[in-house]
């Protein structure tokens, strides 16, 4: 990737988990700048605004499926969205919480299918998000896009996803919250989940590059969404969902610009930012800065790739 078109879409979706705030998603990463970053660093960008759809309702009952219909409008919506903005640009969506990623994931994989090219999603994430409305103890669909994106059952009411990502194409990274169906689902899937036990023990660049190397050779096409609570709480506390423990920021640096130099990022999410918990607008200007790297901020050009 290098200078090109960058399409902004604000999708201040706040209904796939209960506590409020993500709707305030979008207009957090205008303040920081993104469009300025991301011209300053030779893009286009077209900022297309905030998609509407229903933000908030009241909360379900305990234990019960929250905000299904309205999450359903969401996932048609994003994916119909999804599918067209890719053959314009590179789409950046601008969340609202992660259960917008049943849309755009399930609408990029439309369009790669369409263009008979595999895609691979990297999921940047303190959680892995393959639950299903049958297997989430919370009832929040956030909770849920990777189950649906795999072609899993027990989306009733959901759109068929046209083309289900295989397991193998999908690659965690930064896990160290994860439910028990989770865990099985993952492990008998044969899943790469890198764990953050793997990030001490290992770095965090290896496990990238393998993952990388596998995109290359399919000619793949590569998604990525990136979950605030990937990062510590330590320096990115603007989540509902905090868990200690997560990727420092050179760690997360290095991934956005080991990414960058490997020209094979198409799309991205950026979910969960809740700015109503943020301090003084620091974790919406660290997501924007992780953008920056994503798209060719650097210090030095380096004399080879780095990746392989
Ligand atoms: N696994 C838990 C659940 O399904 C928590 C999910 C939290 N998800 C996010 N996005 N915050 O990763 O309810
Ligand atoms: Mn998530
Ligand atoms: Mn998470
Ligand atoms: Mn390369």
């Amino acid at each position: 990737m290098s200078d090109g078109t960058c399409i902004l879409i604000g999708a201040g979706m706040d209904c796939g988990k209960r506590r409020r705030g993500c709707v305030m998603g979008p207009d957090a990463y205008r303040t920081a700048g993104i469009a300025g970053t991301l011209a300053d660093l030779g893009w286009r960008v077209e900022d297309r605004g905030n998609l509407d759809g229903p933000a908030w309702v009241e909360n379900a009952p305990a234990g019960k499926v929250h905000a299904r219909d309205e999450t359903i409008f969401w996932t048609r919506q994003l994916a119909d969205v999804a599918q067209i903005t890719m053959a314009e640009g590179f789409p950046v969506f601008m969340g609202g919480d992660h259960a917008l990623s049943l849309g755009t994931v399930s609408g990029v994989a439309a369009h790669a299918a369409a263009k008979g090219r595999p895609l691979f999603v990297l999921w940047l994430d303190a959680h892995p998000d393959i639950n299903t409305p049958e297997s989430t103890v919370s009832g929040n669909l956030h909770g849920t896009p990777i189950g649906y994106v795999t072609g899993q059952p027990g989306f009733d009411g959901f759109p068929t996803p046209t083309a289900p990502v295989p397991f193998e194409n999908i690659c965690f990274i930064g896990l160290r919250s994860v439910d028990l169906p989770e865990r099985e689902t993952i492990t008998r899937s044969g899943m790469t989940a890198i764990d953050m036990r793997q990030i001490d023990e290992r770095g965090i660049a290896a496990p990238l590059a393998e993952f990388l190397s596998r995109v290359e050779a399919a000619n793949g096409l590569l998604h990525v969404s990136l979950d605030v609570d990937f990062l510590d709480p330590s320096i990115a506390p603007a989540v509902g969902t905090t868990v200690p423990g997560g990727a420092t920021f050179r760690e997360a640096h290095l991934v956005m610009e080991m990414l960058h130099d490997s020209r094979l990022v198409t799309s991205l999410d950026l979910v969960e930012l809740n700015p109503y918990l943020d301090e003084r607008g620091r974790t919406a200007q660290l997501m924007v800065d992780l953008v920056a790297s994503l798209f060719g901020r650097r210090v030095f050009d380096r004399p080879t790739h780095s990746h392989s």
